[in-house]
């Protein structure tokens, strides 16, 4: 079962910036933009860009994300003939670990990859929000006669040294890449996403699964390596909306980003739809005396009170006399009557008992607000971060 292009899509990294949020769901499961979660983003990419091989390489938390993925209908993998499998960790005669690095991830399952006789492997992070068609990339990849290609966004440069950072020369090949430096020499970063000629990097991935002084990873390890042996790597620059949602600040603010005009198309788009799995729900129903403005309800939601500036998931309630502004609230979530919150993120299944008042302070990061923190947080006024 030949196919040109297989999918490697890394789903499992442990996600610790995002605290609360990924206490116990991995972070491409996370709630995203009202009624998807992260990973949407990227299989609605693969569906778009008809690449229908598709390995996910789960890890941390996997729960949540399996019963998401399921056999992978929302995209249309469940009718192809590679198809979604998820693939996790295991252990054989000679060796007992979980994944360590992203290259280590992919190496493990190369039995998984060499079943198709792929020409390219596509690797992918299941943590971006963003609309890319890798078709696109496959071609350009196709025409410089690459072993890889990274995709590359300009990004500000105070950020860059949370990225690899390379330099190119004027038709695109890389001649230089560093992993997050210290003193970045560019700005062109690039966004984890590779397409590698598979016969190429398949010695370079079973070379480094040897070297126990590797850290197994693409940006640390691989991708120096193909550069110090002058294979020929090239940028593929590309430009929109891309976000890596890292930090509960940045996840907050992409979820944000959603309300502005300019990025609205990232959900609403018709020809690039990011489809979502979910089950069928009513529509929403909205009160009496009801406020809402700049904020997107989703169905299932039982809607009453002032509404403000914020992102409400499927099946929320709230009730008389609440205020809410600013604010992630999660699936399941109920918000009783008189509570007030003000840029906090709720998750899934909270409930928000009557009268209570939760705001973040100034200049903080959002505070998430879970069933095991609630009680503590309303004592404290909110102020359980300082
Ligand atoms: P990082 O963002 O630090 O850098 P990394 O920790 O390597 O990303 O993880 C990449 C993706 O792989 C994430 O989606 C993560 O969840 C997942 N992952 C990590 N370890 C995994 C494992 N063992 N098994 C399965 N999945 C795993 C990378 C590049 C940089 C680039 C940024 C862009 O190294 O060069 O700039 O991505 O975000
Ligand atoms: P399948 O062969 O199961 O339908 P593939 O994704 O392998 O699924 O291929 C579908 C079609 O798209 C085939 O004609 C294949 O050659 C083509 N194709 C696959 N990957 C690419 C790519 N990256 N760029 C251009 N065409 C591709």
């Amino acid at each position: 079962m030949s196919q040109k292009t297989v999918a490697m899509l890394l789903a499992g990294g442990k996600g610790t910036r995002l605290g609360e949020l990924t206490k116990d769901i991995a972070k491409p499961a996370v709630p995203f933009g009202g009624k998807y979660r992260i990973i949407d983003f990227t299989m609605s990419n693969l569906a778009n860009s008809r690449i229908s091989t598709v390995g996910v390489l789960v890890q941390y938390s996997p729960l949540m994300l399996n019963k998401h993925l399921g056999i992978g209908a929302p995209w249309g993998l469940d009718r192809q003939a590679g198809g979604l499998s998820t693939l996790s960790p295991y252990s054989d005669r000679t060796r007992s670990s979980w994944f360590s690095g992203t290259a280590d991830a992919i190496v493990k399952n190369i039995h998984y990859i060499e079943q198709f006789e792929p020409k390219y492997l596509l690797v992918l992070s299941g943590d971006h929000v963003y609309q890319m068609n890798y078709r696109q990339m496959i071609d350009f990849h196709e025409e410089n006669e690459a072993d890889a290609t990274i995709s590359v966004i300009e990004v500000p440069f105070e950020d860059a040294h949370r990225f690899g950072i390379l330099n190119t020369n004027e038709d695109g090949s890389i001649y230089e890449f560093e992993e997050k430096p210290e003193n970045p020499k560019s700005n062109n970063a690039s966004m984890g996403i590779y397409v590698f000629t598979w016969d190429v990097v398949k010695p370079y991935l079973i070379a480094d699964e040897q070297d126990e002084t590797s850290d197994h990873d693409f940006g640390k390890d691989i991708i120096p390596a193909l550069l110090k042996d002058k294979r020929r790597l090239y940028a593929y620059t590309f430009e929109g909306y891309w976000k890596d949602v890292g930090t509960i600040q940045s996840y907050w603010e992409s979820n944000m980003d959603l309300l502005d005009d300019n990025n609205q198309e990232l959900v609403t788009s018709r020809s690039w739809e990011i489809y979502p799995n979910e089950k069928n729900l009513p529509p929403e129903y909205i009160g009496e005396d009801t406020e809402i403005s700049n904020s997107m309800i989703s169905p299932g939601s039982f809607i009453e009170g002032r509404i403000k500036d914020s992102i409400l998931f499927n099946a929320v309630e709230t009730e008389k006399d609440v205020s809410i502004q600013s604010s992630i609230i999660h699936p399941d979530v109920i918000v009783r009557s008189g509570a007030v919150l003000d840029r906090v993120i709720v998750m899934e299944g909270v409930e928000v008992p009557a009268g209570a008042v939760i705001k973040t302070p100034e200049g903080q990061e959002p505070i998430v607000i879970s069933q095991s923190n609630i009680r503590a947080l309303i004592q404290s006024g909110g102020h359980e971060n300082e």
